[in-house]
């Protein structure tokens, strides 16, 4: 499961001016991390490996992973940054390379084939192997990365009829990992609930009723993203039952160039295929899940100015894992300057007739509406 720790906070360390600078480190784990084949080699990848083990590379395979630098607040000064990762090879030694694009939180086939040396390693002799290369000089968590680092590994010259070299697949202990030491930065909205509170969201429904979403850290069937709390419909044995529409908004918050407002969501997708229209407004939701309205559960921005929604999102599948949806930078452009709002919303009821909600980010966009919750 994809998860932020942060492994160590309010380390001080002296400045040179006599202050005292907070320090933080955190230890990412790959939102996304496939493998790809260029079948025919010329250049284009083609096709992603399918098997649940994802970790070959070598030959003509390669390993691509993305970190979302969330828990990174804007502007800050990252003072050093780690890539570690394990690999598994016989016929040694064995030489690859480590090569940094800038992601998007989605391992694409063209991600495979980006270009830009991070490090060069060798596996030296046979068996498991952990290495670990700075990648401080990249731009990782600065204003000119937004929220992403991508990386792809590649055997540029495997010894002629080796065996693969391999990786540690997804979820394992030995996954690849970015940990990042920094300094500084205004951190927008984030809202990882693991206080146990909504952390600002409210309901905006005048009758919250005896069902809604509180912050939970004790359904063994959800994991979690950050911590160990996430928003889940409360109490979660009625999940699927019938309720009050549910409405979950965030304060308002200005839209900036180059940003994406991003957020998991764990259940349903709320609505078949041939019934998959979201509201375009608030007031068309239905007042209950047997009501007139639409029967929907997603996210939608609000704009309080036209009573309306100008975007929104719901999940692609029914399942309990976590899935990243996001408003990318593309989408948000012809709403930069405008104060908005992020809405949660459930009017359905039925099989996977709930969502749950962690770790959500607007990033900042005006120190106003700093988060309070750090
Ligand atoms: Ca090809
Ligand atoms: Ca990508
Ligand atoms: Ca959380
Ligand atoms: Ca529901």
């Amino acid at each position: 499961m994809q998860r932020f720790n942060i492994l160590a906070t309010g380390l001080f360390l002296l400045a040179a001016t006599g202050g005292v600078i907070a320090q933080t480190t955190v230890e990412i784990v790959s939102s996304d991390y496939r493998a790809g084949r260029d079948t025919n080699f010329d250049g284009i990848f083609d096709e992603f490996r399918t098997e649940p083990n994802t970790e070959q590379f070598s030959n003509s395979w390669r390993n691509a992973f993305e970190f979302d630098l969330y828990e990174i607040p804007t502007g800050a000064s990252v003072l050093n940054a780690v890539l570690t990762m394990r690999t598994t090879a016989f016929d040694t030694p064995r030489a690859f390379e480590v090569h940094w694009y800038e992601g998007n939180g989605f391992v694409e086939l063209i991600d495979f084939a980006r270009d830009e040396l991070a490090g060069a390693l060798t596996h030296p002799s046979d068996g498991g192997i952990s290495h670990a290369i700075s990648v401080t000089d990249l731009p990782i968590g600065r204003e000119s990365l937004e929220r992403w680092a991508g990386f792809n590994v590649r055997e540029p010259s495997p010894p002629p009829g080796a065996t693969f070299l391999t990786m540690s697949i997804p979820d394992s202990f030995f996954q690849p990992k970015l940990v990042v030491t920094y300094s500084g930065g205004v951190n927008g909205m984030r809202f990882n609930f693991d206080d146990g509170t909504l952390q600002g969201l409210e309901h905006v429904l005048s009758t919250p009723s005896v069902f809604e979403w509180t912050a939970l850290d004790s359904v063994p069937l959800v994991g979690q993203v950050s911590g160990e709390h996430r928003l889940l419909p409360t109490p979660f044995n009625f999940r699927d039952g019938s309720h009050d529409t549910l409405l979950l908004r965030s304060s308002p918050f200005v839209i900036r160039a180059g940003a994406s407002i991003t957020f998991w969501l764990t259940g349903g997708r709320g609505a078949g295929p041939d019934s998959a229209l979201l509201p375009q407004s608030p007031g068309e939701l239905a007042a209950n899940t047997s009501g007139p309205g639409v029967r929907a559960m997603g996210v939608g921005l609000y704009d309080p100015g036209s009573d309306s929604y100008v975007l929104t999102k719901q999940r692609s599948v029914n399942n309990q894992t976590f899935e990243l949806l996001m408003f990318q930078q593309q989408e948000l452009v012809p709403f930069i300057g405008r104060t908005l709002h992020l809405d949660f919303f459930d009017s359905f009821a039925g099989s996977w007739g709930w969502i749950g909600i962690d770790s959500v980010s607007i990033p900042g966009s005006s120190s106003l509406f700093a988060s309070s919750f750090e």
